[in-house]
């Protein structure tokens, strides 16, 4: 990963690396955290975060089912990741916040262990290559099963899910695809390891509800309310493996993965077709505060806070020749 100057933990901004937990901490052992994944984007007013407190609110819900107070409110960590931002003068990034038991007791029951709050920001480019937003991606259905809703709360971004979603992309990587779908146990489409899942057959689009097992991403909502805005009808209904098999158009969503087309599914050969074309479009001019009716999904940098970021940045540049 490119490291960038500081990260913000525990309320202070810290060098990068010296941003450091001690071995005995208790999400290490046992997966017990919450976490969020934000992307910032350049726009014509300045740099912009897209959807931030949505995400810290997601993130705040996450810690409550897991019975985690976090230490930090919405507003905190909002102020924070603006301020972090700033200060590694990076325009375009990826924002991590992640809050997990920390160094105290060992042992399952987290009672005894205090919350560490971490936000890193770095670049990050298309999740699934650069070529994945134009040319698609190749999927396979996992044989790893999505976790049920009463083995984990799949409404959390919890940490620990993360070992799921790494058993299936693992499996489809070495299969030679690019990305994994996940069922879940009664055989229905839920995700994949790091993206909700849209179908495209006769102009209709269908996602599955939330109630499979997925988590209600972000993304997935501003494509719904986007697709809705420019006349296509969105279903929330339950896909089976070979809806994906006879769609006209697969794709997935996420912050990292934003709109990337499917162009096929295990044996099934799908292509990238125009409404997800259309949809990746007008999801990529919204970040990059491209359209007035979704202007209150961006929420803007204040670089004057950190005068010198900027500025540093520019002194290491190369002076023109
Ligand atoms: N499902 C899963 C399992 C998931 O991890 C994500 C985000 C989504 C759906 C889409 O959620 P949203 O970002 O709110 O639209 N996955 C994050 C990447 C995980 C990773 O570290 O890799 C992300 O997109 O940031």
């Amino acid at each position: 990963m490119q490291e960038t100057d500081k990260i913000w933990m525990n309320g202070e901004l810290v060098d990068w690396a010296d941003a450091r937990i001690h071995v005995g901490a208790h999400g290490l052992h046992y997966g017990s955290g919450v976490f969020e994944g934000i992307r910032c984007y350049e726009t014509a007013s300045g740099p912009a975060v897209f959807r931030l407190t949505d995400h810290l609110v997601r993130l705040h819900q996450s810690a409550r089912l897991l019975g985690m107070d976090l230490p930090y409110s919405v507003e905190e960590l909002r102020a924070a990741s603006l301020e972090l931002v700033a200060v590694n003068g990076l325009p375009e990034c990826y924002l991590r916040p992640i809050c997990f038991y920390g160094y105290g007791e060992l042992g399952v029951s987290a009672a005894g262990n205090p919350i560490d709050c971490v936000i890193m920001s770095w670049p990050w480019g298309a999740y699934l290559g650069e070529e994945s937003l134009r040319e698609g991606i190749r999927a396979k259905i996992s044989s790893w099963q999505r976790i049920g809703p009463n083995v984990i709360p799949h409404t959390a971004k919890a940490t620990g899910i993360y070992l799921n979603s790494m058993l299936a992309v693992t499996e489809a990587n070495q299969a030679g695809y690019d990305e994994a779908i996940l069922l879940t146990a009664e055989g229905v489409v839920a995700d994949g390891s790091g993206e909700n899942v849209f179908v495209v057959k006769d102009g209709l689009i269908t996602t599955p509800p939330l109630s499979t097992s997925i988590l209600p991403g972000i993304t997935r909502q501003c494509v719904m309310e986007i697709a809705r805005s420019l006349g296509y009808e969105v279903r929330e209904g339950n896909l089976i493996r070979t809806d994906l098999y006879l769609a006209d158009e697969v794709f997935m969503t996420g912050t990292a993965a934003e709109v990337t087309p499917v162009r096929s599914v295990d044996q099934a050969e799908i292509g990238v077709g125009p409404i997800t074309l259309e949809l990746q479009k007008a999801y990529l001019e919204t970040v990059r505060g491209g359209s007035e009716r979704w202007a209150h999904w961006l929420e803007y940098v204040d670089f004057s806070a950190a005068p010198n970021a900027l500025g540093e940045a520019e002194k290491q540049a190369p002076a023109p020749a």
